[in-house]
């Protein structure tokens, strides 16, 4: 796939988390869970303990530490060959999820929940995902309303990157997110992929995360354990626009997708070994 596309692999260490909550609790399977992400093409893995789903309740920061530092320890222990990323925007888990070998702090709340992360990211030399959302996740689908979606997400983002800058952070390591379905209806959620080179425009990576989300299932009528197509032709949409990263449960089908679609957008399309006869024509 194109050097600039990376899949950032899903591990939700949480009894609730809307598609795969209960999952991978245990710190042994979500730690499996992460290196099987990796052996299907995840070049991040994305570590959180809190779920963000639409009216979620917060957890603590004791109980979030609980459930995601095992899990790093385990990483640390045998060490994968991706970028471990935490999301999170607690300080107290980032800086535990940094000393045991995370370099990306992925937070929803861009830096607004505890201002002082920009400190520590900056300090660590890390990396950050700073995602736009509008309210709270226990309130956020409550009727979300915007003038023009676009240019406010975008507006956010770039007071946002401003803010991180402005701590420390170094530019070239942050990536943007116009956070789908956070405090967004269908159609933002919609408007936001069809406008996507808007974002792009801010100079930054952008990341999208569109996996089985709820407005994939208003579109196709399917529930959240049959979104996979649906994932792949919002993934490859987004790409289209301008993406570079791609946060998702199911790896392996997205980065098939991916795959067609960069070959397919960003030619030269060379072939692999396996797909090819001796005397270098495709298969198929
Ligand atoms: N979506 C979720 C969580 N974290 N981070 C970024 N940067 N972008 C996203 O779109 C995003 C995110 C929600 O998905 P999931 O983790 O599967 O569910 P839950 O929040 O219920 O754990």
């Amino acid at each position: 796939m194109d050097a600039g596309v990376r899949l950032m692999g899903v591990v939700n260490v949480t009894p609730d988390s809307f598609s795969d909550g209960g999952r991978f609790l245990d710190a042994d399977r979500a730690a499996a869970h992460a290196r099987e992400l990796f052996a299907s093409g995840a070049a991040i893995l994305d570590i959180g303990g809190a779920s963000t789903r639409p009216g979620a309740d917060p957890v603590s920061v004791e109980e979030e530490l609980r459930r995601v530092a095992p899990v790093f320890e385990r990483l640390a222990a045998a060490p994968v060959p991706a970028q471990l990323s935490i999301d999170t925007s607690r300080v107290e888990v980032a800086r535990a999820a940094l000393d045991s070998g995370a370099t990306l702090v992925n937070d929803v709340t861009a830096l607004r929940d505890e201002p002082e992360l920009a400190g520590l990211v900056a300090e660590r030399r890390a990396d950050c995902c700073l995602m736009h959302m509008l309210g709270e996740p226990r309130t956020m689908q409550r009727d979300p309303r915007y003038g023009d979606v676009v240019s406010e997400v975008k507006a956010f983002l770039q007071e946002r990157l401003a803010f991180a800058v402005g701590e420390g952070v170094a530019e070239e390591r942050i990536l943007l997110d116009p956070g789908i379905g956070f405090g967004k209806t269908v159609e933002h959620n919609l408007e936001l992929l069809r406008r996507l080179d808007e974002l792009v425009e801010l100079g930054r990576p952008v990341v999208v995360g569109v996996s089985r989300k709820s407005f994939l299932g208003a579109i196709t009528g399917r529930p959240v354990d049959e979104r996979v197509a649906a994932t792949v032709a919002a993934c490859v949409l987004a790409l289209e626009r301008g993406a570079t990263v791609f946060r998702v449960h199911d790896v392996a089908a997205v980065g098939d997708g991916l795959a067609v679609a960069t070959a397919t957008v960003r030619p030269p399309w060379r072939p692999t070994s396996t797909t090819t006869t001796t005397t270098g024509t495709p298969t198929s």
